[in-house]
């Protein structure tokens, strides 16, 4: 878990309420810059005070949040004449017409919605597409990324293969979403992913040396060891530590996004979630909070038709996951997610609308998963080589991407041949270091989640040290005790 990110954020979060509250009977005086955003409700309960605890013991009073800019006119019939103004029940939240016909809404609409591309499937502007500009400088880097992705995901791949990390799973299939969306990002934006992202943290500059430390669970892994491999995270670029647990990350990402907003901040979260993820019921809390609270983050799901053998026919009835964003009042768009510029564009201008307009954004990003799901898995067994043959083939985003790049006069057969070359050496080089680095002693599994670790876990540990000592074969020698 994130706990570097748990504590930073909480304590943002305690300095705001700490800077509210003003300890005179019960609701607090706005005491932050501007204030006129603010508005005297509870987070919990509509003009209701909370209990917080605080110095003095449990104290009542108000916290304080954002203004809603929205949500008492969204539902207002603007366009409504006198008639039907009488027609009308005037609801909470907005008035509603009457209608004396009985119709009940359908579950899907007749046609299924678009795909946003730039890019035909070999690369060429498709034409009057809708994109921003992208510099040779950034089309190089993010192809440049995207291959880097590529062969790090293949000789990580042999390692596991070969018994020398426990785990891995690629990212083949996905490596225009991992890079443009992160290419459409700047740096202060906080990412919480869900696993299948490590091209983001690529792209902002996590070396390949890290990578392997992590894999390997080295001493110079930030987990220190703790976490399966691919677990990736890092404070300096704004990374979420990934969890295993699927859509955790999701209201983390509503809560984070509020803490931006509080802080007047010009940047958003971005929570990348899977298919499978959005049957949790995290994906939905997380919506609905952000939703409710006007909270500026980029829901972005790769919806790559498969949660390990389910299918998403099995996954859920709606048109996908796009159309999800309706129910909750949040804002949505689908897009080819082999598509490097389409990816790129959708992110651009769903980072500028979550930041300007302080409102979450919803976008559904349709792609493949080319590789099983992760080394313990064998996808032959429940899904067709044709299919997977189609995907890597027919609709390879790298290829697809690098051809437009080509088109450009950007790139040549030899710059390809020799970045491939050197990435390749690069890499080896560092499963070579992080294999031969120390593994972390074993009191790290024990520190860092209490000041003062608890009876039961000191327990544990006498207990851990005495195992190892009576069966010193089983326990590996260079871990030290
Ligand atoms: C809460 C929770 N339930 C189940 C799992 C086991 N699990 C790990 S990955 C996975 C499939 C997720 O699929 P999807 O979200 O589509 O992501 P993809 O692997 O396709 O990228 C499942 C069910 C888990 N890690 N956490
Ligand atoms: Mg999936």
């Amino acid at each position: 878990m994130a706990i570097w990110w748990a504590r930073s954020s909480s304590r943002t979060i305690a300095n705001h309420i700490r800077k509210c509250m003003n300890y005179k009977g019960g609701f607090m005086e706005g005491a932050v810059a501007n204030q006129s955003c603010w508005s005297l409700l509870s987070l919990s309960h509509r003009g209701r005070p909370v209990s917080m605890p605080s110095s003095r013991g449990t104290a009542l009073c108000s916290v304080q949040r954002f203004k809603s800019t929205v949500a008492e006119t969204q539902l207002d019939l603007s366009s409504s004449s006198e008639s039907d103004e009488e027609q009308s029940l005037d609801f909470p939240g907005g008035k509603v017409t009457y209608t004396p016909e009985m119709n009940f809404i359908s579950e899907s609409s007749n046609k299924r919605v678009p795909c946003f591309r730039v890019l035909n499937d070999d690369g060429q502007l498709i034409m009057d597409s809708d994109f921003p500009q992208v510099s040779k400088e950034v089309a190089v880097k993010m192809y440049s990324k995207m291959v880097t992705l590529q062969i790090m995901d293949i000789t990580f791949y042999e390692a596991q293969r070969q018994g020398r990390i426990s785990f891995y799973l690629t990212s083949a299939g996905e490596e225009a979403i991992n890079i443009a969306s992160a290419a459409a990002l700047t740096e202060q934006d906080i990412i919480l992913p869900q696993y299948r992202e490590p091209g983001v943290l690529l792209w902002r500059g996590f070396t390949l040396q890290e990578f392997a430390n992590q894999c390997f669970g080295n001493k110079a892994d930030y987990g220190k060891g703790r976490q399966m491999p691919i677990h990736y995270g890092s404070k300096q670029h704004n990374f979420v530590t990934i969890s295993s647990p699927i859509a955790t990350q999701l209201p983390q990402a509503a809560g984070i996004a509020y803490s931006l907003k509080m802080d007047n901040k010009k940047a958003c979260a971005v929570a990348y979630i899977g298919d499978g993820g959005t049957s949790e019921g995290d994906f939905h809390a997380g919506l609905n909070f952000a939703a409710v609270m006007e909270a500026p983050v980029i829901f972005f799901c790769r919806n790559n038709g498969w949660a390990i053998s389910t299918h998403v026919s099995e996954q859920f009835r709606s048109d996908g996951i796009v159309v999800k964003g309706q129910g909750y009042g949040i804002r949505s768009i689908r897009v080819d997610g082999n598509d490097a510029l389409a990816v790129y564009a959708a992110v651009s201008a769903a980072r500028e609308m979550a930041i300007h307009e302080q409102r979450p954004i919803l976008i559904e990003a349709l792609t493949y998963r080319v590789g099983h799901h992760s080394t313990s898995d064998d996808s032959t067994k429940y899904r067709e080589l044709d299919e997977i043959d189609y995907w890597k083939m027919g609709r390879n985003p790298v290829h697809r991407f690098r051809n437009w790049v080509q088109s450009n006069g950007w790139w040549t057969e030899q710059q390809e041949t020799e970045l491939r070359n050197s990435i390749r050496k690069q890499l080896l080089q560092a499963i070579q270091v992080a294999e031969k680095t120390e593994n972390p002693p074993l009191t790290e599994l024990f520190s860092d989640v209490y000041d003062h670790p608890p009876s039961n876990l000191q327990e544990q540990e006498i207990q851990l040290r005495q195992t190892i000592n009576r069966h010193p074969n089983d326990y590996p020698c260079h871990v030290s005790v």
